[in-house]
């Protein structure tokens, strides 16, 4: 039986490599916005010194890109909050979410400004100057997602903060917040389970709003011999209530091929942190492969829709 992947694959993957920001080793795990007449994103570049760093990007199609060279500054607003522009600190896997108008960037900070990988939190209108709000939740903490607009009249987010023995990698939680800076209602989403996503799990690109509730994209990991292999799945939360959990695919989505997502830094990974859905209901997957290069696949919503309902976990 051939595999059943609901995202296809652009024919002329990867979209961004190394090639295309000088100095960097590699770039991969990205997220980009429509913007403008255009699109804008946040590039995770690692550099020779492989201290990541976010940089911006603009584009005319989604596909071509150019990247700014230097990295994103952080405008830090109070002194007291953590420097995370400090050379010492890396920034890797962003996030980018319209909302109300501005766009937010969340990512994870790795070890410079806190014990352990943290969540920031940064809103920029012109992704030239992108002003820091203060760190979302305690170490240890990865893959933060916030809803791009507010439920129930608060900010909404998805995060995954780290767990206990068995369960070290943690479990995707749910939190709400008045003013995005105290966070609280704190909710069990899901955890990792078997097969694919046996291993951990964490929120990818925004939540995708839908008739069927929340479409969420994430990533799922399981355990060989030979290390971890990434692959993509989704799953439906209620509207209103997100912590409850109506569908959650029980097979990938999208998993690791091809050549660019099996060769690299750290083979088998395809590593998703965005999703674009254009007017005609195709969605537009961008994610890392093999943590060396950023590529694209597409989905029809209602496909995805209708996979994550018939091959879901039960729930
Ligand atoms: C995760 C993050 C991602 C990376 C993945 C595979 O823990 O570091 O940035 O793509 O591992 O190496």
């Amino acid at each position: 039986m051939a595999n059943e992947m609901v995202f296809k694959r652009y024919e002329n993957n990867p979209i961004v490599t190394a090639k295309d920001c000088p100095g960097a080793s590699t770039i991969f795990n990205s997220a980009v916005v429509p913007f403008g007449d255009g699109y804008a994103g946040v590039f995770r570049v690692d550099p020779q010194s492989y201290y990541s760093e976010l940089h911006v990007g603009f584009s005319k199609d989604g596909l071509k890109w150019e990247i700014n060279p230097n990295k994103i500054v952080f405008e830090i607003p109070d002194s007291d909050m953590p420097d995370v522009n400090n050379a010492n600190n890396p920034c890797y896997d962003p996030r980018v979410i319209p909302l109300d108008g501005v766009y937010y960037v969340t990512w994870c900070n790795y070890p410079g400004t806190h014990a352990g990988p943290a969540m920031g939190l940064a809103k920029t209108s012109d992704f030239k100057k992108f002003e820091l709000i203060d760190p979302v939740m305690l170490p240890f903490n990865r893959n933060a997602v916030l809803f791009p607009r507010k439920i129930n009249g608060k900010y909404a987010i998805l995060h995954r903060p780290t767990g206990l023995g068995h369960n070290a990698y943690g479990d995707i939680y749910y939190a709400q917040s008045d003013d995005l800076v105290h966070w609280g209602r704190h909710r069990f989403v899901f955890g990792s389970t078997d097969g694919w996503q046996g291993t951990k799990i964490g929120a990818g690109p925004v939540p995708i709003e839908t008739d069927e509730g929340w479409l969420v994209i994430y990533h799922g990991v399981r355990t060989t011999c030979s290390g971890f292999v990434y692959s993509v799945g989704s799953a439906l939360l209620d509207t209103d209530k997100p912590w409850k959990v109506l569908y959650r695919t029980r097979d990938y989505v999208l998993a690791p091929t091809e050549d660019y997502e099996r060769v690299g830094d750290v083979p088998n990974v395809v590593f998703p942190c965005a999703a674009i859905v254009d007017d005609s209901g195709k969605i537009t997957l961008y994610y890392g492969g093999a943590d060396t290069v950023l590529c694209v696949a597409y989905a029809q919503i209602d496909e995805l829709i209708e996979f994550t309902k018939k091959h879901s976990l039960a729930c």
